[in-house]
């Protein structure tokens, strides 16, 4: 009897129940750690990875990833992804890449658009990758087609004329549906109703270095709305008259215009002409009541009345661009140096060897579009009086 009691029982045995305690105590502490660390996501190295078995949107059983749940406040955002059934295999590394980099900590959820329905095979592979609930959309056919107001007959004639002078899609009408789409739609579709946010995944691009703090809250507590990671000039051929109809836009409607917005990034002249800059929309990081509100949905409709998107090429990319630019405050606008970025064939790789190494980026800092000649990221540190870093010089004329 009496035996289990540490005070009449042998040094041996004392020395056991030591053991034991300092056991607990330590395996107490790792505990409070283990949690400390997964509630704020940030510590990929004790996060489990399981895969489960869900009932999906559609009402099938897939397997998808699951890790330890993200306990930290989230914001309402979502990835939102546009592809035929036959991009899967090129999106795949991509939602891999975002997902390793980005998601598996925070477990946002991902959109996928289409203008016809998503293949069982794109449904159940995509699904399979990502933490968030995944949702794939039809898009509706007044989203995707010639309006009433457009002359076919002129628009087939414009695609003859940029086939022969090589535009760039100059000849494609799905190209100039998928711009319309992404200019003046996607944040309309049903799905995209329950976000306040969205992050643009393409397939072809990739994620370069970890980002280990959540940018959609980034962008609410800093109280902005439109954040790129590269820039660049249009070709003219395809936008010659974006301008002009812009120009009229604005005189029709200055009370959309805020006094501090950021027209010397898009103008070298105040207005009068348009230096063709513009963010590479196919990464975009905003808010969707920004394209939903206001001066933004009055400008998306004249420019469709105008005919552009058929009659020429306008891009999403400078139509997204000059809308920002005009109808947000300037400090509205954030540029993401600190994300490694890629879509063929240019790069986002921050320059300075700390800010890489601190985020594991795997670029060469070599290829980094940021600071090149052809790029308006340089424009863009100039008017908001950002520090360049040390070195940008040298990537003026580098070859990309
Ligand atoms: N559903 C659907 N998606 C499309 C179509 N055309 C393009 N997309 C998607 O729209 C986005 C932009 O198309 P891209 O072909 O990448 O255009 P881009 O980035 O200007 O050109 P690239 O340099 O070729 O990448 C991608 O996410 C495509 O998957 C289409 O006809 N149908
Ligand atoms: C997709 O998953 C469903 C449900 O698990 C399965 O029935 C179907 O065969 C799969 N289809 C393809 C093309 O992989
Ligand atoms: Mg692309």
């Amino acid at each position: 009897m009496g035996k289990l009691t540490a005070r009449n029982s042998n040094p041996q045995q004392q020395r056991l129940y030591k053991r034991i305690g300092l056991a607990i105590i330590v395996l107490f502490t790792f505990f409070m750690l283990y949690n400390g660390s997964s509630s704020n996501g940030t510590s990929n190295g004790v996060l489990k990875q399981n895969t489960e078995t869900v009932i999906d949107s559609d009402g099938y059983l897939r397997n998808k990833v699951s890790y330890t749940p993200y306990k930290g406040k989230k914001v309402k955002a979502t990835f939102v992804t546009l592809a035929r059934n036959s991009d899967l295999y090129e999106l795949l590394p991509a939602i891999k890449s975002v997902e390793d980099r980005f998601n598996h900590k925070f477990q946002y959820d991902w959109v996928f658009l289409n203008d016809v329905e998503f293949s069982d095979e794109f449904k159940n592979v995509t699904s399979a990758l990502i933490s968030g609930k995944t949702k794939y959309g039809v898009i509706p056919k007044e989203h995707w087609s010639f309006p009433d107001w457009i002359d076919q007959d002129k628009a087939a004639k414009v695609r003859e004329e940029m086939r022969e002078k090589q535009i760039i899609y100059g000849d494609s009408i799905s190209y100039r549906h998928m711009c319309r789409f992404e200019s003046g739609f996607f944040y309309r579709h049903p799905l995209m109703d329950d976000y306040d946010w969205y992050w643009r995944v393409e397939p072809g691009v990739k994620l370069t270095c970890d980002i280990d703090y959540d940018l959609f809250k980034f962008m609410e507590d800093n109280g902005k709305k439109y954040a790129f990671t590269i820039s660049i000039h249009e070709y003219l051929a395809t936008i010659p008259t974006l301008w002009d109809v812009t120009r009229k836009f604005m005189q029709k409607h200055p009370e959309y215009l805020p006094e501090d917005n950021m027209l010397d990034f898009i103008s070298d002249d105040n207005g009068l002409s348009y230096n063709l800059c513009h963010f590479w929309s196919n990464f975009e990081v905003a808010s969707l009541d920004f394209w939903r509100g206001p001066a933004y949905s009055a400008y998306f409709d004249y420019l469709d009345h105008a005919g552009g998107f058929f009659y020429e090429r306008w891009g999403d990319a400078p139509v997204h661009s000059i809308g920002a630019a005009l109808f947000l405050k300037r400090d509205e606008i954030h540029f993401f140096g600190d994300v490694g970025y890629y879509h063929p064939p240019f790069y986002s790789c921050n320059i300075d060897d700390e800010v890489r190494l601190a985020n594991k980026c795997e670029c060469n800092p070599d290829l980094d579009f940021t600071f090149n000649g052809y790029s308006c990221t340089t424009k863009f540190f100039t008017i908001n009086d950002m520090t360049k870093p040390n070195g940008w010089q040298e990537h003026v004329n580098k070859r990309v």
